[in-house]
């Protein structure tokens, strides 16, 4: 499947998750589509046990949605999203998911336990690579900037962290949150190897995913739209936690059909 289509299919089930649990989060989750649509449609290697967290973990339905798309789930788990007894929570989890790794949401944290793995991977000589997703709110949190020293600090040239670079956060912007000025130039000042790309240009992330450089852990800083895909989501800070219904659900899965 092209990775277009894999995106299309996602934002349509991701729509449909969150409109029927009356779920939030839908702009958050377009936000990244794109970045995991390659990931998991081509870039995951799970004959070498490669791992993908999601620390913006309130971004969950992405996860869900991808892991339909590659038959790890059915669309009876699809329906069932963010519903009473489902496994599949609002915030991402691993409890009863053979492919997720970790249950976050907590912000800060699930890009401590990437660097962690990638640590435990390099000390067993394993062939893996880890990747972990944050927000660029979620790079307000002192805990992302500790996982950036010491992946340095341990030559982690098995780990990438991608930044979901949309300029927005839960209720603002990041500049009136707590500007984060040049993301890039703070984490190439953190010794990391930097690319900057278009988030939602499958051939860059595609590339940016499979960089490497000896010793260096490597970042990318991926420009995005929150809410993309959608044209009344897209840079509306109401749809971080509004649900789409009626003539909103209509009209989006229009927009996303005709795309
Ligand atoms: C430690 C912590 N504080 C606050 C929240 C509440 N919260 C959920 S999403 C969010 C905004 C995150 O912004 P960003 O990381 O930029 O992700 P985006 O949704 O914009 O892609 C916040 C503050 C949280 N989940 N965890």
């Amino acid at each position: 499947m092209t990775d277009k289509l894999f995106s299309k299919r996602m934002r349509i089930n991701i729509l449909k998750m969150i409109s029927k649990a009356k779920a939030s989060h839908i702009a958050a989750a377009f936000s990244c589509t794109d970045i995991l649509a390659v990931l998991y449609n081509r870039i995951l290697r799970e004959e070498k046990h490669d791992v993908f967290i999601l620390s913006k973990g309130h971004a969950g339905s992405a996860v869900y949605a991808a892991l339909f798309e590659k038959g790890y789930i059915g669309q009876a788990d699809i329906d069932s999203y963010y519903l009473d007894g489902s496994l599949l929570s609002g915030h991402v989890s691993h409890v009863g998911m053979d492919k997720i790794e970790f249950s976050t949401g907590s912000l800060g944290h699930g890009v401590c336990v990437a660097c962690g793995m990638a640590v435990a991977d390099k000390l067993d000589g394993r062939d893996s690579h880890i990747y972990a997703l944050v927000g660029d709110g979620e790079c307000e949190e002192g805990s992302v900037w500790e996982t950036a020293l010491l992946a340095r600090h341990y030559r982690l040239d098995n780990f990438t962290v991608i930044v979901d670079r949309n300029k927005y956060q839960a209720i603002t912007t990041c500049d009136e949150t707590i500007s984060l000025g040049d993301l890039g130039g703070k984490w190439r000042a953190f010794g990391w190897e930097t690319v900057e790309i278009d988030g939602h240009d499958h051939a860059s992330v595609a590339a940016a995913l499979l960089k490497r450089k000896k010793d260096k852990p490597v970042c990318i800083i991926a420009h995005t739209v929150k809410g993309k895909g959608v044209s009344f989501m897209e840079n509306n800070m109401l749809w971080h936690y509004r649900d789409p219904q009626n003539e909103f659900f209509a009209n989006a899965l229009a927009e996303l059909e005709a795309q």
